[in-house]
């Protein structure tokens, strides 16, 4: 990393390890933060005085080519299982910092980039820690040729158990059921009491997690996106990943900013679009 430790400090921000990564740990007066340069993955944002919002399985491999299971893993530049390898390849490539600043709010910016990134295509991720975490994911396209491109900010939420876990705010919204393979409307706030893995066609709402046994609620704001996901893989599928334990479903939900399915995101030639996402307590 061409950063001079010392004035990382001064911004409040130290360079750890995490096996053979190198995470940028961000300490302000309004919260701490945890962003791995592999995949640009910000694996932890605490508010001051609060517990961890994001959650990160016990059973994660930190090792090259994998993504780490949990925090926000960037999907990009294609979402689901569209081509190899899954979610695209900005969560297993390496990251650099292009910039670090302690803002004058109190909060803390790190600015990475994956550069040259894929297809004539390069992204910047944009990480704000302070009293909410501001995640915005930047696709330049440099080429000269129209791109396509999906994405998605696929936070994972920590929970105190997914059975008393409400997500509010897209009712009366279209989805796609990626478990039923079918096409429904939401009613009312989703509940879980199986797997769920749904792809809503989305509005700006902004979504609430209700979490009833932590008694919080966390705010979900996203712009520059057509979609919205929710999931939680449940029992048998939680079983069947490596690197997610076997209980890990309880503690977690996945609520994802993203142009994912039919929301592809079109840039012509200079063109630059913007995922957003900002995350904070609000009770
Ligand atoms: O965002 C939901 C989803 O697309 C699910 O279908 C599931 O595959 C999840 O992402 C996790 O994908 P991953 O490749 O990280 O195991």
């Amino acid at each position: 990393m061409n950063f001079d430790l010392s004035d990382l400090k001064n911004k409040g921000i130290q360079v750890n390890a995490l096996h053979d990564f190198s995470v940028l740990h961000i300490e302000n007066e309004l919260a701490s933060a945890d962003i791995c340069l592999h995949g640009g993955h910000v694996l932890s944002y605490v508010p001051a005085g609060e517990k961890d919002l994001l959650w990160v399985s016990r059973h994660s491999l930190y090792t090259e080519g994998k993504a780490i299971r949990g925090g926000i893993p960037v999907c990009w530049p294609w979402f689901g299982s569209v081509k190899s390898p899954a979610h695209g390849v900005a969560r297993i490539r390496n990251w650099s910092l292009k910039k670090a600043a302690s803002e004058a709010d109190g909060s803390t910016t790190v600015v990475l980039s994956l550069e040259p990134a894929a297809e004539g295509l390069s992204a910047e991720l944009y990480v704000n820690a302070g009293s909410s975490l501001r995640v915005e994911l930047k696709t330049v396209n440099h080429g000269n040729v129209s791109a396509t491109v999906t994405e998605a900010l696929h936070t994972y939420f920590s929970v105190g158990d997914i059975e008393g876990v409400q997500v509010c705010g897209l009712d009366g919204m279209s989805y796609s059921d990626k478990v039923l393979n079918t096409e429904a409307v939401q009613c009312g706030s989703i509940v879980f009491d199986r797997e769920t893995d749904r792809v809503y066609d989305d509005t700006d709402s902004v979504i609430v997690i209700r979490d009833s046994v932590l008694n919080r609620k966390i705010c979900v704001e996203r712009w520059g996106s057509n979609s919205t996901i929710v999931w939680n893989p449940w029992i048998e599928k939680a079983a069947k990943m490596a690197d997610f334990g076997n209980d890990e479903y309880r503690e977690m939900v996945c609520v994802e900013a993203a142009n994912a399915g039919r929301d592809k995101v079109c840039l012509p030639p200079g063109a630059s679009h913007i995922l957003g996402t900002r995350i904070r307590l609000i009770g």
